[in-house]
């Protein structure tokens, strides 16, 4: 017997495969945590919702400051992308890229939960894509090919690898550095010629990405940001599904988020520093700055934050600062 014709046009409302946009593979967090929603999903839709990830960037060709365009105009249904690399058509995402705003995980937690998150996600769906949950990349400590990094002196001259965003170029200028703009597809060769003396990301990348085997020996601990991800969903994607299939999407986010978040921290903590010894078993030279040492990294870049709270917002940083400050007490 033929199916009723409303039968139908529900089943084919469905795509045979969603594609999901992250920068970084399953050998990082960030990866993993795509494969863990893609995992939620397709177990709590009984395979109705396929998600396929796609690493790399690669449906905008490597572009990851292009992600986010992609979602809105539908040539990506969902991504989980930083901060950072969206902050060039959503300019409060900025906010997580202001220097030493804050530099633990409990001042991050407070600037992606509360009145700030709220802040953040009505701003990201006012840019045309749906948000549903956090995750993180995590805080970016600075490595380098030439010597150890103590005091902003120690960065004259060198040439750094920056991320997509503008204020990363004024952070890095400040600091009296040679800031260059590239893709990650593009660091890692810039990296190995030698185009480029030094970069930073979370220690994960590093140990990940070996950046041990392409020069990068000196690494200084300045957790001077941490860029958080976001998971999100295409509109017209979103509409197609009903209230129940948008929400399972909606839990598997959150819930693959808070896996994800666990998997960028782990080894990380005051319980667990795994990750610490396992860079200095690379090989690389771990820096550790005194309070002091780091005051001086905080001054340089000071007129740097001051800029951008003007271009974010200066209501939205003044609420983020008392937001982290809470979390200090
Ligand atoms: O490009 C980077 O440095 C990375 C992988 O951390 C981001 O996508 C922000």
């Amino acid at each position: 017997m033929a199916l009723p014709a409303a039968v139908i046009a529900a089943e084919t409302a469905y795509k045979p495969e969603y594609k999901l946009s992250t920068v970084l593979g399953p050998a990082f967090p960030w990866g993993k945590g795509g494969e863990i929603w893609a995992e939620l999903v397709r177990e709590r839709s009984k395979g109705r919702i396929n998600i396929k990830m796609y690493p790399g960037a690669s449906l905008v060709g490597g572009d990851q400051t292009r992600e986010l365009a992609a979602v809105r105009q539908g040539a990506i249904d969902l991504a989980i992308g930083s901060t950072i690399n969206w902050s060039p058509q959503v300019k409060e995402l900025n906010l997580y890229a202001l220097p030493f705003l804050t530099q633990d995980h409990a001042g991050l937690d407070a600037l992606t939960s509360g009145e700030v998150a709220k802040d953040i996600f009505a701003l990201v769906e006012k840019a045309g894509v749906v948000p549903l949950a956090w995750g993180e990349n995590g805080f970016r400590e600075l490595s380098n090919s030439k010597r150890e990094i103590r005091r902003p002196d120690d960065m004259k001259g060198l040439k750094f690898r920056v991320v997509g965003s503008p204020i990363f170029n004024d952070t890095f200028s400040a600091l009296g550095a040679n800031p260059t703009q590239m893709s990650w597809a593009d660091a890692q060769p810039a990296l190995a010629s030698g185009a480029v003396d030094g970069q930073e990301n979370p220690l994960h990348i590093y140990t990940a990405a070996k950046l041990n085997t392409v020069g990068q020996k000196y690494v200084t601990l300045w957790g001077y940001l941490a860029d958080p991800l976001i998971f999100v969903v295409n509109k017209q994607v979103w509409e197609s599904w009903s209230p129940e299939d948008r929400a399972l999407v909606r839990q598997a986010a959150i819930d693959a988020g808070r896996q994800e978040i666990a998997l960028a921290r782990k080894g990380l903590t005051a319980s667990d520093d795994a990750m610490y010894k396992e860079v200095t078993a690379l090989g690389a030279t771990l820096t550790r700055l005194t309070p002091a040492e780091k005051e001086a990294f905080v001054r340089a870049t000071r007129p740097v934050y001051d800029k951008w709270a003007q271009t974010i917002g200066p209501d939205l940083v003044r609420k983020a600062e008392a937001a982290v400050a809470a979390r200090r007490k």
